[in-house]
């Protein structure tokens, strides 16, 4: 397929491990220049040297908190000035815990739709202002499959991925006329440290979700952005759902015994 990306400048959140780190390496194989971003500097940088070194392409870090509005706009306003960025990767997330919603934490409610809802609005507001100035750009935004059915004691988690996928629609209505493409990205079950994050690092219960069957990789993700990303102009991805072949709905998972 040919090349259309070698070349553009792409901005993702949470760039320091899984999925965003994946489709920094992706991109940066592909020829992009990159705008990392993410709260774990150290991570960013030591990715920002290798992809340097090995694809010849240009990448800075953006240490950014996006669930801060102030950091976000004091890091992204002047950096916009600066470059133009045509590929923007909503992907900085999480999820905290997996009780029933009576029994959940509010600190933790607070958290994800801090991140997950309101980072995505703070950091899209700046660029997409950008895009539409230049009339170009392409935004993915990181759904899930949590965001089209809930699952126990998925409830605030699910209702932020649900949030981002109304966004996504919303982001395409209101690029109407534009040259701007707006993508959601739902994925199910992918191995990264999204597990380890959910459950506060406890490695049992990180292990039992992966148990018994082959998630998705970080990379399977990135191979998907990668083709999205890579469409002629007047192709506009706009909803997709990738699933490990074992697992239909957040539901139905087969997982061999022992
Ligand atoms: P990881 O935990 O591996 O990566 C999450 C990334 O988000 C990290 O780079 C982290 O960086 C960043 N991040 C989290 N909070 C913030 C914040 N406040 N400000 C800036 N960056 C932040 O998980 P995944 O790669 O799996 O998750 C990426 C996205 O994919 C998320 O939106 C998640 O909801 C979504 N997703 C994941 C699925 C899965 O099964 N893994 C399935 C469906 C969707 P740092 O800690 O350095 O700030
Ligand atoms: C992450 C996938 O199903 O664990 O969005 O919520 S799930």
């Amino acid at each position: 397929m040919e090349n259309r990306l070698k070349g553009k400048t792409a901005l993702i959140t949470g760039a320091s491990s899984g999925i965003g780190k994946a489709c920094a390496r992706a991109l940066a194989a592909a020829g992009c220049h990159l705008l990392l971003t993410g709260r774990r500097v150290e991570k960013l940088e030591r990715l920002a040297r290798e992809l340097e070194e090995k694809e010849a392409v240009a990448v800075i870090v953006l240490p950014m908190d996006v669930s801060d509005p102030d950091a976000v706009e004091r890091t992204l306003a002047p950096a916009l000035e600066r470059h133009a960025v045509d590929i923007l990767i909503n992907n900085a997330g999480l999820a905290l815990g997996l009780e029933p919603l009576d029994r959940g934490q509010v600190e933790h409610w607070e958290r994800m739709i801090d991140t997950n809802v309101k980072g995505l609005l703070y950091v899209t507001r700046l660029v997409m202002a950008q895009m539409r100035e230049r009339d170009r750009g392409h935004i993915l935004n990181l759904g899930s499959i949590a965001g089209e059915t809930a699952y126990p004691g998925g409830n605030v988690y699910c209702a932020t991925k649900a949030a981002v996928h109304m966004l996504g629609d919303a982001m395409n209505v209101d690029a109407m006329g534009t040259r701007i493409r707006v993508a959601t990205l739902a994925p199910g079950a992918v191995d990264t440290e999204f597990s380890d994050v959910r459950f506060e690092g406890d490695r049992a219960k990180r292990d039992a979700v992966y148990a018994g069957y082959e998630p998705l990789t970080a990379q399977d993700i990135a191979d998907l952005a990668l083709y999205i990303l890579n469409t002629p102009e007047h192709v506009n991805i706009q909803h997709v759902r990738i699933m490990p072949t074992a697992q239909r709905n957040p539901y139905l998972l087969h997982r061999k015994e022992g």
